[in-house]
């Protein structure tokens, strides 16, 4: 799991050295060990296999279009090729958090900010911050499926406005509750498309097979008003019923609406009954 990275500094720090002013900085591809590369082969087998069945089939079908089982981590340049074509996203890489306002900049741009690392052999199964494997195996392949593609724009851009809103703390759960801890209903079964599930070799299993969880349909007003954790599993997940009404339920919404009436309302236990 990774911890609460919602929590950047308002006070925007300056970019790190050798970063540029958005906070990329060149992949540098080349400066990978090989160790680091098996580190991301020994993830990707794990999670493909555990993943069979369980995750969306656009998921599956954006690793194939995008090539990402060839071995090693992606070079970038390469990957974008692919995207780019497909959905016009690239992924540029970042030296770890960004900023929220450098974040969801990059997203209504159409560009993925990816982490310039991979956890270390010892740590497969905890992260302290987004890395490569998260970041490209979890959240790129769904990017090549137009409705999620229009979506992640969308919230780069209801990020930007949550902000000067003050409302980034609401605009945050519903990201949390979709591009990274998402259900969604497939052909009567439920299936993963989050990325913070899809690149958990525990919660990929859990989300979808333990009775202990709350699933609930997907509802936005709800949603802004449903609590999060990010240091352990979920014990609540919203399912979807399909990409598009997603889609079309943050591009025909009025948040700003939203974020009033949910103000006036208490929080939700996602986890509760
Ligand atoms: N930076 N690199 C990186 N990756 C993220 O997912 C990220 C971030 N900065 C801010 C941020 N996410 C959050 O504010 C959103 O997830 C809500
Ligand atoms: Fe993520």
């Amino acid at each position: 799991m990774f911890k609460d990275f919602t929590e950047t500094d308002p006070a925007a720090p300056a970019p790190p050295a050798g970063a540029a002013a958005d906070w990329t900085v060149p992949q540098n591809w080349h400066r990978f060990t090989g160790e680091e590369h098996a580190t991301w082969d020994i993830l990707f087998a794990r999670q493909q296999e555990m993943l069979r069945g369980r995750a969306v089939a656009a998921f599956e079908e954006g690793l194939d279009v995008l090539r990402l089982s060839r071995p090693g981590i992606p070079e970038f340049g390469e990957l974008n090729e692919r995207l780019h074509r497909r959905t016009g996203w690239t992924v540029v890489s970042v030296p770890g958090l960004v900023p929220d306002d450098i974040f969801f900049e990059h997203l209504a741009n159409r560009r993925f900010p990816a982490g310039n690392f991979i956890r270390s052999r010892s740590q497969l199964d905890y992260l302290e911050e987004p890395d490569v494997f998260h970041d490209v195996f979890g959240h790129v392949p769904l990017l090549a499926l137009p409705a999620i593609a229009d979506f992640m724009q969308a919230l780069g851009q209801k990020g930007l406005e949550a902000l000067d809103l003050g409302m980034l703390d609401r605009l945050a759960r519903l990201y949390w509750y979709t591009v990274e801890f998402g259900l969604a209903r497939e052909g009567g079964a439920l299936r993963i498309f989050g990325a913070g599930i899809l690149s958990s070799f525990g919660e990929s299993r859990f989300s979808l097979d333990s009775a202990e969880p709350r699933r609930r349909p997907f509802a936005l007003p709800e949603v802004l008003r449903t609590t999060y954790r990010s240091d352990a599993f979920q014990t609540g997940y919203f399912v979807v019923e399909s990409f598009e009404a997603l889609l079309d339920a943050i591009l025909t919404a009025d948040l700003e609406a939203l974020y009033a009436e949910a103000a006036l309302l208490p929080d939700l236990d996602p986890g509760r009954a």
